[in-house]
């Protein structure tokens, strides 16, 4: 793959790196992602899955949804491009890694710094007491209640029409404000504020490219779209880098 001049003159000069990621990183390890053809979206849309109101009209179908994911999200393990994130944590001075994803794998690659925007699908708490649940039965098909006082467990991710965790939010924003370089990779930039992100980096005066299957929303506000798989792209940057990093 030849990468751009521009952005490897940048890279090999960067010390402060950010990486946003979304569902297209976790695809190459057979997780769905919400927008493509086959994604988990295609048959319902996200107002009847991934929001409180729907979790309280229904909230057997929406833990069934999220069981389901959890099952999918068991049996698969971290791809190239998690283990080449995890990676750059040595090649760049200050590096740091936003995720929109929920699947853990990121942590499973052996990244350290990473920071979850939409929390984590392993994490359960209770909508009363708030009380994280321990162990659950990915199995079970009825909403869990509570031990201590009987309310509805609900998976510890962000819902459509939620506040993102303030502290994730506020650490984002200014690790984007703060980067040499900021790369927008597997997302389709559609879900904000985490959209945001490569907008406010850019805006900063970082060097802002986009490694995507496809160009988004966003790509004409960025220096360039690397159109590839994500995993593919990213190995081969980092066998570059480590090979050529000032
Ligand atoms: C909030 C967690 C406010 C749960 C998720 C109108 C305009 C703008 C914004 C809004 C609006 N109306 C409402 C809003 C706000 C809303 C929003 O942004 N809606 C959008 C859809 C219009 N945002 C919110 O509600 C947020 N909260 O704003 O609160 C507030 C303020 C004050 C007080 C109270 C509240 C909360 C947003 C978080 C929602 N939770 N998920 C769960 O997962 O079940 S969002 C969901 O989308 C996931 O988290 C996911 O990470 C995220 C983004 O999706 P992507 O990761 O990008 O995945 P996608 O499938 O879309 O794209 C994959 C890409 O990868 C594709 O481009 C594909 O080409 C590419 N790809 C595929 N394979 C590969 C690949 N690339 C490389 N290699 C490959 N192999
Ligand atoms: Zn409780």
């Amino acid at each position: 793959m030849n990468f751009s001049e521009s952005f490897i003159r940048r890279l090999k000069a960067a010390e402060n790196v950010t990486v946003l990621t979304g569902a297209g990183v976790s695809a190459e390890s057979g997780v769905p992602t919400f927008r493509d053809p086959g994604g988990i979206w295609e048959k319902f849309k996200p107002e009847q899955l991934a929001n409180f109101e729907a979790f309280m009209r229904d909230p057997d179908f929406v833990w069934n949804w999220y069981q389901h994911r959890r099952e999918i999200m068991r049996d698969v393990k971290p791809n190239a491009g998690h283990f080449a994130l995890a990676e750059m944590e040595s090649i760049f001075r200050n590096f740091n890694l936003i995720t929109q994803n929920i699947d853990n794998l990121h942590f499973r690659a052996g990244s350290k710094k990473v920071t979850e925007l939409h929390g984590n699908i392993e994490r359960n708490f209770c909508i009363s007491c708030r009380k994280f649940a321990e162990e659950i039965d990915i199995t079970e098909k009825k909403v869990l209640k509570c031990e201590s006082c009987g309310g509805l467990i609900r998976p510890d991710v962000v819902w459509f029409g939620e506040m993102l965790p303030m502290q994730a939010l506020q650490f984002s924003e200014q690790c984007a404000s703060n980067s040499d370089v900021f790369l927008s990779v597997g997302t389709s930039a559609e879900v904000y504020p985490a959209a945001m992100l490569p907008i406010i980096a850019k805006k900063a005066g970082a060097y802002v490219a986009e490694i995507n299957l496809n160009p988004t929303a966003i790509s004409w506000e960025l220096n360039e779209t690397i159109c590839g798989k994500s995993g593919e792209v990213l190995s081969e940057l980092v066998n570059y880098l480590k090979e050529n990093k000032n």
